[in-house]
């Protein structure tokens, strides 16, 4: 990877327009990544543009720069584009995929190594990080090295930080490393405050969130070996709050933490649009394995997908893919 990181400091060093884009649902580890990267390619004179295709959601839009991300541009004149934490090519979203292809070089920094699905002509890879703000953070320290010039600063710090929070579930998901915790406390010494970025990212809801949360639980439903939870929000619990899609973020892991439950649910109901399904495990399943019987993906113990209406035939589908994957993964090796 150290061979990887250098060759994309020496590309955006030669670069002078880049474009910077986050996953589309976008949460706080991309877009930490992609205004972190932009505040320091700033600091060195570039003309950087960062991008979301669903733009900030409520929760993030604190985050210093969040003001910059454009949900597309006109521009095709990049010199560079860098894609961080997608997971896949296709989820800078159907909006923004010709802008980052028009791009004669492309880097993809991220945490998220999915055979088969990796691209860019220059990949900065690690699927041991536990987010995709540990490579930028390795990548900030590497264009400081090539330049002499000091970049990390408080707000880089801030952003970083957050994406190593939100990826973490606060330092509570199993993802963590040594490493991870010695770069949190480096970058609280630059300048990032955790007790800012979770009283914004956790004690902030809006009210349309909370009532989805009861709207969600009120549906929460068992399997009959109790290792399943289910709940989901129907289009109308939408309407009703005047809630958006963000709105629900969160939700999936209550009805994961149920004692005895190893696979949490969520469906959401998007009018004119497939169910949007988010899944969530404890340590000892692969949740994304279920999500690609689906055509979806993610890691481990978070994955999602996408599947037909309606919305009770797509419960009863998936539901017997996750207790079928629960028999198999307890059968002795
Ligand atoms: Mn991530």
């Amino acid at each position: 990877m150290n061979d990887a990181v250098q060759r994309a400091s020496d590309a955006l060093l030669k670069a002078q327009k880049i474009a910077i884009f986050a996953h589309i649902s976008p949460d706080g580890d991309t877009l930490g990544c992609v205004l972190a990267l932009t505040h320091a390619l700033k600091k060195l004179g570039k003309e950087v543009i960062p991008c979301a295709a669903d733009g900030v959601p409520h929760g993030l839009k604190w985050l210093p720069g969040a003001e910059w991300i454009q949900q597309t541009s006109e521009r095709r004149d990049f010199d560079l584009a860098v894609v961080c934490d997608a997971g896949a090519l296709n989820r800078v979203g159907t909006s923004l995929l010709p802008i980052v292809e028009s791009a004669p070089l492309l880097i993809d920094i991220d945490h998220h190594v999915v055979l088969g699905d990796t691209f860019g002509d220059i990949q900065v890879l690690d699927s041991k990080a536990a987010a995709t703000a540990e490579l930028i953070y390795t990548q900030i320290r590497s264009l400081e090295a090539s330049t002499g010039q000091a970049l990390m600063d408080a707000e880089i710090a801030e952003c970083l930080l957050t994406g190593i929070i939100t990826d973490t579930g606060s330092f509570m998901f199993a993802n963590v490393r040594p490493e991870t915790l010695l770069l949190a406390s480096q970058l609280q010494q630059e300048g990032a405050v955790p007790a800012k970025i979770c009283e914004q990212v956790y004690t902030n809801h809006t009210y349309a969130s909370q009532k989805l949360l009861a709207c969600a639980l009120n549906s929460l439903q068992l399997s009959p070996n109790g290792k399943v939870a289910w709940a989901f929000l129907t289009g109308k619990d939408f309407e009703e709050f005047n809630a958006v899609d963000s709105d629900s973020d969160g939700i999936v892991n209550h009805v994961r933490d149920i004692q005895g439950v190893s696979i949490g649910l969520l469906f959401r109901e998007i009018p004119g649009k497939k169910i949007r399904v988010n899944l969530r495990g404890r340590e000892g399943v692969a949740v994304n394995e279920i999500a690609a019987v689906f055509g979806g993906g993610g890691h481990r113990l978070a994955a999602g997908c996408s599947l037909d209406p309606p919305l009770n035939e797509a419960i009863e589908r998936i539901i017997a893919v996750a207790v079928q994957h629960l028999e198999e993964k307890a059968l002795p090796l």
